[in-house]
């Protein structure tokens, strides 16, 4: 197909709460909208899923559409005739990116799909038609702040709790929910926050049968990770570390993880993703769908993902409402602790266009091949 033309548009919604993580705390989300148009007239969504400061990965929203705006869109302009499965080939000579390569991916591969009248479950070989749903739950002001909050989760059906950790914000808040909820599966999440020192105050929280512990150390700390999973009877997950079937390949291999938390953002796209489960799958390594706030339009294309036979876990696959009020597609509704897998041609769902144009702050064309 030939793309005609590019939109990069960044939206601004309000979170029903704020979310607290080791890097900070967010009360909104901006988000960067992109649409393409083949020179069929078709349209592909996507959305990319840096956040507008470089705390979780060295991406950031002004960046990634620089970055799409100078190299990545020019790129594929000059390739011509692309489809989604050539992007990534096209899109090597530039490093890093990987958020802004996976978003202009994802948006020509939901054209794509379009075109063919096939869902991106089916493309990605899903074998699932709903899946369970996780929730991440940010650092709280107090211990009752977050057992009320938990309480709502569980009450409404949730079937995987996330707790955000941190130094001084770890052993009494786990141990404090496992008490109340014997039987949830629990898991953390500390986002870098720890040192490799601190692999013995880690170890309490062996404690509290969690499924896992994602990403304690610094990005680049395979090897203390390793050491750290030989201290823990806790599985080891990484997430930020990983950005690509190589990486992902690595750390298993050096033992540094034995669970992975797979971001379509954060490894490049869903056909990446496909791979690292792939490569798992074949190892019986369990894979999970992580988040990063996603409205609905990313939110869609995560669960196909989320769907394929190797997700043995719940993934970060909340309901809209458990960031906005608000979303920009039809909402995502849990039933029973799941969410229906999109099944229409694309990524399933289109954005409402009043309320997305009432929320955004800049638009941005690029032509395309004519
Ligand atoms: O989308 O449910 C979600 C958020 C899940 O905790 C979540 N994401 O490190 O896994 C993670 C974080 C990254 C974003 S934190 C602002
Ligand atoms: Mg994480």
């Amino acid at each position: 197909m030939k793309i005609a033309e590019y939109e990069l548009r960044r939206i601004h919604l309000p979170l029903v709460r704020p979310f607290r993580t080791s890097f900070g705390s967010q009360s909104d989300r901006e988000v960067l909208i992109v649409k393409i148009t083949t020179d069929d007239g078709v349209i592909g969504w996507a959305e990319c899923v840096a956040m507008s400061a470089p705390v979780y990965s060295p991406e950031y929203i002004s960046g990634a559409l620089e970055t799409m705006r100078e190299f990545l869109i020019p790129a594929i302009n000059k390739a011509g005739d692309v489809e989604a499965a050539t992007i990534a080939q096209v899109l090597k000579p530039f490093l890093g990116a990987q958020m802004a390569k996976a978003a202009l991916e994802t948006a020509v591969l939901d054209a794509q799909l379009k075109t063919a009248g096939m869902s991106l479950a089916n493309y990605l070989g899903a074998n699932k038609t709903k899946v369970p749903c996780g929730v991440s739950v940010g650092i709280a002001p107090s211990i009752e702040a977050l057992v009320e909050e938990v309480t709502s989760y569980v009450d409404a059906g949730y079937k995987r709790i996330k707790l955000k950790i941190e130094p001084g914000w770890d052993i009494e808040p786990v141990r404090t929910i496992r008490e109340l909820f014997p039987h949830m599966p629990l898991q953390v999440d500390a986002n870098q926050a720890y040192s490799r020192g601190d692999g013995h105050h880690l170890q309490q929280l062996d404690d509290f049968d969690l499924l896992l512990i994602e990403q304690p150390l610094d990005e680049h700390d395979i090897l203390g990770h390793a050491q750290l999973a030989t201290l823990m009877s806790t599985p080891v997950c990484l997430d930020e570390s990983i950005t690509s079937l190589r990486s992902a390949e690595d750390a298993l291999e050096l033992k540094a993880t034995s669970v992975i938390n797979i971001k379509p953002g954060r490894v490049g796209g869903y056909l990446e993703s496909v791979k690292i489960h792939n490569y798992c799958l074949e190892r019986s390594i369990p894979v999970w769908c992580g988040g990063m706030l996603e409205t609905g339009i990313g939110r869609a294309a995560n669960l196909a993902l989320a769907a394929l036979p190797g997700f043995t876990l719940p993934g970060d696959t909340s309901a809209s409402s458990r960031f906005f009020k608000q979303d920009i597609t039809v909402p995502f509704e849990m039933n029973d602790g799941y969410l229906d897998v999109p099944n229409s041609p694309g990524i399933g769902v289109v954005p409402d266009m009043d309320f997305m144009n009432s929320i955004t702050t800049s638009i941005e064309t690029c032509v395309g091949t004519s």
